[in-house]
Formats: structure tokens, sequence, C-alpha cells
């Protein structure tokens, strides 16, 4: 498992919390070990400010998956739940994005990592930093990086005892 990644989940429609665990076990089924996860957040939606709330969460995982291999199985388990996102940014069951990969830097048309907006998002930034606190991404320590991201309230949802890990 020498793949060392930091994955986001996020649900805005339906039955939230569920919809997070469901996608949690099928990482977990399809082999990845998981390492870390955050508490469960409930988040102002950004972007696209006219949706419910978040719910939001970050896993710290390994796997022998490359990069490509896994963000092919975030998308089929995203497909497996039934992610009904319509709109870019807009409302959906299931988001499961890729943050971080190793310390690499990855351009692609379907993949860049790290993440683009992450550092824009303290929906990200302050799970991760749970998780993560010593973490340093491209030379910015992750206090830093929040300190710098323009403030979005983020308020705590459930333990990650939820998730049966
Ligand atoms: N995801 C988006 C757009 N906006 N806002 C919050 N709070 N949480 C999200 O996960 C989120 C968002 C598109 O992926
Ligand atoms: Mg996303
Ligand atoms: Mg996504």
């Amino acid at each position: 498992m020498k793949n060392e990644v930091y994955l986001s989940l996020g649900s805005n429609l339906g039955d939230r919390l569920s919809f997070l665990a469901l996608a949690v076990s099928k990482l977990k089924r399809n082999g990845l070990r998981i390492e870390k996860c955050s508490n469960v957040y409930e988040t102002e939606p950004q972007i696209l400010t006219n949706q419910p709330n978040f719910l939001n969460c970050v896993l710290f995982v390994k796997t022998t998956f490359n990069a490509l291999q896994l963000l092919e199985l975030c998308q089929d388990i995203e497909r497996s739940i039934g992610k009904n996102k319509i709109i870019e940014f807009g409302p959906r069951n299931i988001d499961i994005d890729l943050l971080i990969f190793n310390a690499e830097k990855i351009s692609t048309p379907d993949l860049i990592i790290p993440h683009p907006r992450m550092f824009d998002r303290n929906f990200v930034l302050m799970p991760l930093k749970e998780i993560a606190p010593d973490l340093v991404i491209e030379n910015r320590p992750i206090d830093q990086l929040i300190a710098k991201c323009a403030d979005q309230k983020i308020k705590l949802f459930a333990d990650k005892d939820v998730f049966d890990i």
C-alpha cells in the first residue's frame, strides 16, 4: 500500500450522512486502507451558493492504485451510489474528490493534483488539518493555508465514529 492519498467526501442531497458512510464502506470494500477519517462537518455551499448545505469530511487512505485508477474507482462509487449531479458545482448525493496523491503534481485532462480548488475551501482544509496537523503541501504548511483561506462557516455535525472503519 505505497500510495498515500487524501480524499474529500461531500453530500448535500438526501440522507447525506448515510451517503458519506456508504462511500467510506465502498472505498474499504474495494481494497483501500482507511488510515484516518475526520469528523463530519456541515458546511455552507461554495461557488454555487443557492443549494442545500453540504456534509463534508476528509479521509487519509493507503492504496496500491495509481492516481488514475483511484479516480476511476471514486467515479464508479459515485455512480453506484447514484450521483445525481446535473450542474457543475451543484447539488449531489455524493462527491468523492482526490486532494493529494503522495507528493505528486499531476496535470491531465481528467485529474489535477493537488486539487486546484482545495486551497479556497475551509470545508476541505479544516477537516484536513484535523487528521494531518503537520501536513505541508507544496511547501505551504496547512496552518498557513487556512490562515489565507477566506472564512467560511463550518460546524461539527457528527463524530467520525459514525463510520465503521
Ligand atoms: N462541493 C462543490 C461545490 N460547493 N460547497 C461545500 N460546502 N462543500 C462541497 O463539498 C462543495 C461545495 C462541488 O464539488
Ligand atoms: Mg467536488
Ligand atoms: Mg468531484
